[in-house]
């Protein structure tokens, strides 16, 4: 039977079903998976459903039995590994979850922190607080009347020491490479530092802010942080063809003076929190061009399940579907636009080692387009969708050499570069373009060169 994701329930997704499935990823050329929390939840099924998500969790010391045991998850890891692939566990260090309003709250049901004095006492986080109360955010509750959050005292020493501690063994017991770490904007900077040094990993922080200058400052204590400033101008700016594409140009130039690293940041264009992009745009060209930027437009790019089955479920838990119900497909266009482009991704990571961390440049806009460089790789975006019309645009500083023939590797057409390197090209139908040198593309075997 389908998931019915507005029941809010366990739909029987497991580590072993991951364990399963894991041909399906890596032929979309993928490196890693991100995994939801793993940690025991609360058993209530409450008004806003189970805690099938793991976001409530009640024991961190424990695993969440719905998705599996301590040998299944150790199982992932290694069938991961045995693929030269990377597992990333998302954590949550800033709540527990209750089944109820803030004042009924029994803290004897929480491991380890199973005192109240381990909590901030209750108050609810308000809209406004966002932007002008920093202290309410990092002290007062997230959740609501139905579901309460309750909020861990992370000043403390003690309960820095057992997060420490508990981090420290859950990435050594499971062979965990990288972690997703949840509600950072909700925990005080000064305890992000040790955290991250005792997970010894990767970490990548989740700060559900568009703005820039209140992002980038908490990649001082992480190695990564999700670019959702990255996230809105991306996807207001293909989301509406009468949008302008400088201004994910501007983003992307000043994102890239302002934080601390941002190769390091996490390019993604949809999530569990946020409405599908096609929910928004119905138009498969648009998000094409949405897909192969979040793949190059630099820094490190997360798909989300569904995205290359074209799901277009909207608001939380919409966009939630169940993978399994689209039977897995390795056909479907998005499927083959995601394999073909991280192909050649992974074949510029293999052959150029200074490609992850090279800075991306944008080397043309114009109201409706917009052209990336980065290492050897040019990319060629347009937000007018499949009603777009034909446009003869000249790419310059491409870094390609003069005279040299390149190939446009989603349609496999060849072109030359003129004596200065440029490349004259056509966007038709609002369709994106990736450009790549001849002779790498020939040993890609892809385009039959
Ligand atoms: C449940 C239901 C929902 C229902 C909600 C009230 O309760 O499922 O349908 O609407 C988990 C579950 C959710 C669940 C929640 C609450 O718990 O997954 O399904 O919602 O019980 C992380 C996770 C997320 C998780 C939690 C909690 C945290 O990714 O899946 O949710 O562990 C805030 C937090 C952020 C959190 C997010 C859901 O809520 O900061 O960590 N995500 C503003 C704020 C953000 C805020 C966001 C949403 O609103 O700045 O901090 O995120 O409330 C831009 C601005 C942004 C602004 C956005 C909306 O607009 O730049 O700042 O974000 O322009
Ligand atoms: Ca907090």
């Amino acid at each position: 039977m389908p998931c019915d994701v507005a029941k809010r329930q366990y739909c029987g997704g497991t580590w072993q079903g991951i364990i399963s499935r894991l041909d399906y990823i890596q032929n979309m050329g993928f490196t890693a998976i991100w995994i939801s929390p793993v940690t025991a939840q609360l058993n209530e099924t409450t008004a806003l459903g189970e805690a099938y998500h793991g976001y409530w969790q009640q024991n961190i010391f424990a695993l969440n039995s719905h998705f599996g045991n301590i040998g299944d998850l150790q199982a992932l890891a290694t069938a991961l590994h045995a693929r030269n692939m990377s597992l990333m566990v998302d954590v949550v260090v800033n709540h527990f979850g209750w089944a109820g309003d803030g004042s009924t709250h029994d803290f004897s049901k929480m491991y380890p922190f199973g005192d109240r004095t381990y909590y901030h006492p209750y108050c609810e986080i308000t809209t406004q607080d966002y932007r002008s109360d920093q202290t309410a955010v990092e002290q007062c509750w997230l959740g609501d009347d139905i579901v309460s959050l309750p909020d861990i005292d992370t000043t403390a020493t003690s309960v820095r020491q057992t997060y420490d501690q508990w981090i420290r063994s859950l990435v050594s017991v499971f062979g965990v490479d990288g972690l997703r770490i949840d509600t950072v904007r909700h925990v005080e900077k000064s305890f992000w530092s040790d955290f991250n040094a005792a997970a010894g990993v990767y970490t990548l922080g989740e700060v559900f802010d568009g703005d820039i200058t209140y992002t980038c400052p908490y990649q001082e204590q992480l190695h990564g942080l999700l670019n959702y400033p990255l996230y809105y101008s991306l996807t207001k700016t293909f989301e509406d063809a009468s949008s302008n594409t400088t201004l994910l140009a501007a983003a992307i130039t000043t994102i890239q003076d302002s934080c601390r690293d941002p190769t390091l940041l996490a390019t993604f264009s949809e999530n569990h929190d946020n409405p599908r992009f096609l929910s928004q745009r119905n138009d498969l060209n648009a998000q094409m061009n949405v897909i192969v930027f979040t793949i190059l437009a630099g820094g490190i790019p997360i798909i989300y399940q569904g995205q290359e089955q074209g799901f277009s479920g909207g608001n939380d838990p919409a966009n939630r579907e169940a993978l399994w119900d689209s039977g897995y497909s390795t056909k479907t266009p998005l499927y083959m636009l995601i394999a073909s482009v991280n192909q050649v991704r992974n074949h510029e990571v293999f052959a150029s080692p200074k490609y992850p961390t090279a800075s991306t440049s944008v080397i043309y806009t114009d109201d409706h387009h917009i052209a990336l460089q980065k290492g050897n790789i040019v990319s060629l975006y347009s937000n007018e969708g499949s009603n777009g019309t034909s446009s003869d645009i000249t790419l310059e500083n491409t870094g390609f050499q003069a005279n040299r023939p390149i190939v446009e590797i989603l349609t496999c057409r060849n072109s030359t570069t003129d004596s200065n390197g440029n490349l004259r090209v056509t966007v038709q139908e609002g369709l994106p373009q990736v450009f790549y040198s001849s002779a790498a593309v020939r040993s890609l075997g892809i385009c039959f060169l």
